[in-house]
């Protein structure tokens, strides 16, 4: 194997953008999937994955996750998720990982969405020794008010291990303003917040950047639409990005990483994070995106390591920012970097 590929699986990794249930391995997804209709859709749906525009392809990513929710009814298969995915991150070597989910409840609301965030949590402690992962709350573009205030006061109540809320969900719909007294209430108690933004190039998307650069969130995801002065007041005010290559490459539609937004934030310095979005659905762990990110921009080793050990302050639960950056010290020691 390539010394930089193994360089990138070796070093000690964090990851801050994934979403739970699209880190779903794809054999327990066709496992789940029990009706042979949907798994022919499924089969139709992975051919046509990187097929048509921006909007062809969110709305095959879109339509993939709600099978993908139609075949988790229990907590039992949450509960395999969560398991599978942080094994999976702990192979990739990855230290520390804030996993997000949208709560939600089965059986008609006999199980309630508090069950399903303790038993994410359940799982997440007894990886602890292995992984240390946090989780954000997201509120879904979807969603009502109402839905999105009760999201909020879990992540109140389990404030201990939840570090954060994020807003997620289909891009065409623009619900930003709406959620905003939750995400000002958010603020008011001191939650840390991460918006999904320009994930569409349409003039309803960009527009509606505005209003979340406004809010000024603790951190942004994607950013991949933006205009000139947008780009430039989220450099000025330092609000840190979440960068997923694979995942944006599909959605933009681009061929390669060289025309990403990676290259302009990093050479501004700018506070940033590499993630895997939804590493089951797009194939993808956090080795192969850093190892990406790499060779398109040409990085050295010792680039890499300043890289995450800057990513490592972005963290939500402050707590943790010493652990990791002791373990990247111990790694660029043996590693004679
Ligand atoms: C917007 C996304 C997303 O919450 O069921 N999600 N929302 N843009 C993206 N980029 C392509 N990737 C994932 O995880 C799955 C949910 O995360 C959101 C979607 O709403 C999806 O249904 P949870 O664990």
């Amino acid at each position: 194997m390539d010394d930089v590929q193994c360089f990138c699986e070796l070093i000690p990794k964090i990851e801050l953008h994934a979403h739970l249930n699209g880190c779903i391995r794809s054999s327990t997804f066709r496992q789940l999937l029990s009706s042979p209709t949907d798994q022919t859709r499924l089969d139709t749906l992975d051919k046509e994955f990187s097929v048509g525009d921006t909007h062809a392809r969110m709305a095959n990513v879109f339509e993939k996750f709600s099978l993908l929710r139609s075949c988790v009814t229990n907590l039992d298969d949450i509960r395999r998720i969560a398991r599978e995915t942080l094994e999976d991150f702990i192979s990739d070597n990855v230290i520390y990982a804030e996993l997000r989910t949208r709560p939600r409840s089965f059986h008609n609301g006999k199980i309630p969405s508090s069950s399903y965030i303790e038993a994410i949590l359940d799982i997440m402690k007894k990886y602890e020794e292995k992984i240390c992962s946090r989780l954000i709350l997201s509120i879904d573009r979807t969603q009502t008010l109402e839905q999105a205030m009760e999201t909020l006061k879990l992540a109140e109540n389990y404030r201990t291990h939840i570090v954060g809320l994020d807003f997620s969900g289909d891009p065409n719909i623009k619900s930003f303003e709406r959620f905003r007294p939750v995400f000002d209430l958010a603020k008011q108690i001191n939650l840390s917040t991460t918006i999904h933004i320009g994930e569409l190039p349409d003039k309803e998307c960009i527009n509606e950047n505005n209003l979340i650069i406004d809010y000024k969130p603790t951190r942004l995801g994607h950013f991949n639409f933006r205009t000139n002065d947008q780009e430039q007041r989220v450099l000025k005010e330092q609000i840190p990005l979440e960068l997923c290559p694979t995942s944006n490459l599909l959605t933009m539609n681009l061929l390669d990483l060289t025309e990403h937004h990676f290259d302009l934030f990093y050479k501004n310095k700018h506070p940033l994070a590499i993630c895997t979005d939804d590493s089951g659905l797009m194939n993808c762990n956090l080795s192969s995106e850093l190892f990406q990110v790499v060779q398109t921009f040409h990085l050295t080793k010792k680039e890499l390591y300043e890289f995450i050990f800057q990513t490592s302050n972005l963290i939500f639960d402050k707590n943790m920012i010493e652990f990791c950056q002791k373990k990247l010290n111990i790694f660029s020691q043996q590693s004679n970097l």
